[in-house]
């Protein structure tokens, strides 16, 4: 079987120091972890990236992060360890949470392996462990070893989990708790100061930077992430869905007093060990009549290939329930509606409004200056505007487009996207009318005009890191199960440095049921669209592909227009008989293979974004 991406990212190594006389260094790589191996390559601008190591991750007996007061001499400050074949690998995340998932991931990953007992907290330097002292590289470690991907244990203290329910019970003390890593001094009124070493109880982890916790005083606010740890995250305590002592009827009651379609909870169900979602609905019932009720699901739980699989849906199995609630949020695929929006019983009056009132994404629009018009898209305006200092881009919806209710939902599950290849998004101005989304400028515009202003300029392998750049943000969004069903080189940007990141992607829908029928009969795209989208209406993240195609081929074409000389319907007709784009003459042949494997007449042909990347990067 293919080997399937796990996690990309660019971060800092240590030198391995295989030998005594190797030199002791600090080199960014990129780190490529799959189901396989972890690897590193040296990335070099306009150029293919050259593979560094691959370690195979039955070899790994250890990923741990690594705890140290010990100066860090390089721009990461976030180390964490990998020891495989008696080496010590030590990486350096840009961010806590950055390391957290690769700790998370890794570990994840080598669960079944032959894991060391002991490890070594602390970092192998001057000649001894800093830890404990030792003087012999590969002497024993220190200290008790824990495989648990979620009991990544920072402090000593933390109680050993004793708790082996099924399904990871919330009742261990130690849980929901997260330690200060360093003193932090309040940048605003929202904000909680931290001590370093005290312990906080986690309220909301949603954001990628912010976090909210609470202090033993019971006062809450907003904390940088990375200022702080998990102390084990085996617990739904932290998930602004879970209610732990809440019985069926107080759910009803809840729910109903909220009145909010779509609103729901995760309580203990009445069979000790298992979960229970009650979501409530207005939705008509069977006689076409609203009828606000509230309906109760239990996460039923299965074992599958050895392994305990969670679900609602019998056919969308995940490994742990935050998974099925966070499909589940995107997808009704059989609830009577998806869950929209997470109710609590002690959140109402108080998170609730603090959440939004203080809401980090809320742009004020007294802060934005409106500049220059910098274009405009299916989905409305962009004008250049200055921001905090900041020079952002504003993208104003066209109210038509889509309901201001609609759109500061979708607005809010962008800002639970995060990648360097895909646009940022700074926040949401709700308070103009309409509404706006304050997004990351990118000073070379979009790429189709960028290709056809470089006409000649270019060469092969810069085109190929292009395509790279938009493999890359498109395998992130296929692993969120969500489609872009627009994806062209005209909703791709380039930034100041040229590279390539995907935009537009929130106006993309989520995946229902894995495929997304068309009910508005839009206007798609033609040209980019697969077989089955233009007959159907039928988007997955196989039409993606399709798209990304001819978005490699527009690249190696230097921004021309697809079948050019063709109307839409000749261009029907013509897929419909086999006939497909032809090679461009900057395409190498390897290139031009994989643009007709992503043409593939059958979906399920095509190849996933994930595999995609592994092959674009070896061309
Ligand atoms: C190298 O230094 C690089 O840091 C290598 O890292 C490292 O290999 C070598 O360690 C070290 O000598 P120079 O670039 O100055 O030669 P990378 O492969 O990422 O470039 P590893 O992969 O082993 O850390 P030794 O111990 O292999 O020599
Ligand atoms: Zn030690």
């Amino acid at each position: 079987m293919d080997a399937m991406l796990i996690l990309k990212g660019t971060m800092i190594k240590k030198s391995q120091q295989r030998r005594r006389t190797s030199p002791c260094n600090y080199k960014e790589r990129l780190f490529i972890l799959d189901t396989r191996s972890l690897s590193y390559l040296e990335r070099r601008p306009g150029k293919k990236p050259i593979l560094k190591g691959c370690i195979q991750l039955s070899n790994i007996r250890c990923a741990e992060i690594v705890c140290s007061s010990i100066p860090i001499p390089c721009t990461n400050k976030y180390p964490f360890q990998v020891f495989h074949d008696n080496l010590h690998l030590y990486i350096f995340a840009p961010d806590n949470y950055c390391r957290q998932r690769w700790v998370r991931a890794l570990k994840e990953e080598i669960r079944l392996n032959n894991l060391v007992v002991k490890y070594h907290p602390n970092f192998w330097m001057y000649g001894r462990w800093q830890c404990c002292h030792q003087t012999e590289k590969l002497a024993a470690g220190c200290k008790e070893y824990s495989p648990e991907p979620n009991g990544t244990k920072v402090l000593p203290e933390v109680p050993e989990s004793k708790n082996t329910d099924r399904l990871g019970s919330p009742d261990n003390e130690g849980e929901g708790l997260v330690v200060a890593l360093q003193d932090y001094t309040p940048q605003g009124h929202s904000d909680l100061p931290l001590k370093a070493d005290q312990e906080y109880t986690m309220i909301d982890s949603s954001h990628p930077e912010w976090w909210i916790i609470q202090d033993n005083m019971g006062q809450k606010g907003f904390v940088p992430c990375t200022y702080i740890a998990e102390k084990s995250g085996r617990n739904f305590d932290r998930f602004d869905w879970y209610n732990k002592d809440v019985t069926r009827l107080q759910a009803e009651e809840l729910l109903m007093t909220e009145g909010r379609e779509g609103g729901f909870m995760v309580r203990d169900s009445r069979h000790a060990g298992f979960y229970t979602v009650s979501v409530f609905t207005k939705a008509a019932g069977s006689n076409g009549l609203k009828n606000p009720r509230v309906k109760h699901y239990q996460i039923k739980v299965i074992v599958a290939g050895g392994e305990q699989r969670f679900y609602l849906a019998e056919k969308h199995l995940f490994n742990n329930i935050p998974q099925v609630i966070t499909y589940h949020k995107l997808n009704a695929a059989g609830l009577i509606t998806r869950l929209r929006r997470p109710i609590s019983h002690n959140s109402i009056s108080t998170n609730s409004s603090f959440i939004h009132n203080e809401d980090r994404w809320e742009v004020d629009p007294e802060e934005l200056v409106l500049g220059e018009e910098l274009g405009s898209g299916q989905f409305g305006m962009v004008l250049e505007a200055r921001w905090r200092e900041k020079r952002v881009a504003v993208k104003m919806v066209k109210e038509e487009a889509m309901s201001e209710d609609e759109f500061i939902e979708e607005a809010q599950v962008l800002t639970k996207l995060s990648h360097c290849k895909l646009v940022k998004l700074y926040g949401v101005c709700s308070q103009r009318n309409p509404p706006c989304l304050v997004l990351e400028l990118m000073e070379n515009g979009c790429l189709s005009d960028y290709l056809r202003a470089r006409k000649g300029q270019l060469s092969p392998a810069t085109m190929l890191v292009m395509c790279l750049d938009v493999s890359e943000a498109m395998a992130y969004l296929e692993s969120l199960k969500i489609i872009h069903r627009d994806l062209a080189a005209r909703n791709c940007l380039v930034s100041k440095n040229n590279e390539v990141k995907v935009s537009d992607f929130g106006m993309a829908r989520y995946v229902p049921d894995d495929l997304y029928t068309c009910s508005m009969g839009s206007k798609f795209s033609i040209k980019w669209s697969a077989p089955e989208v233009i007959k159907y209406s039928k988007f997955s993240s196989k039409s993606d592909i399709w798209s990304f195609g001819v978005l490699m081929w527009e690249v190696f074409s230097e921004g021309r227009m697809p079948y050019e000389h063709n109307t839409n319907t000749e261009v029907v007709e013509a897929l419909a008989t086999g006939l497909r784009l032809p090679r461009p003459r900057l395409a190498p042949d390897a290139l031009y293979l994989l643009m007709e494997g992503c043409w593939r007449q059958k979906p399920g042909d095509r190849p996933s974004f994930a595999v995609l990347l592994h092959e674009l990067a070896s061309v």
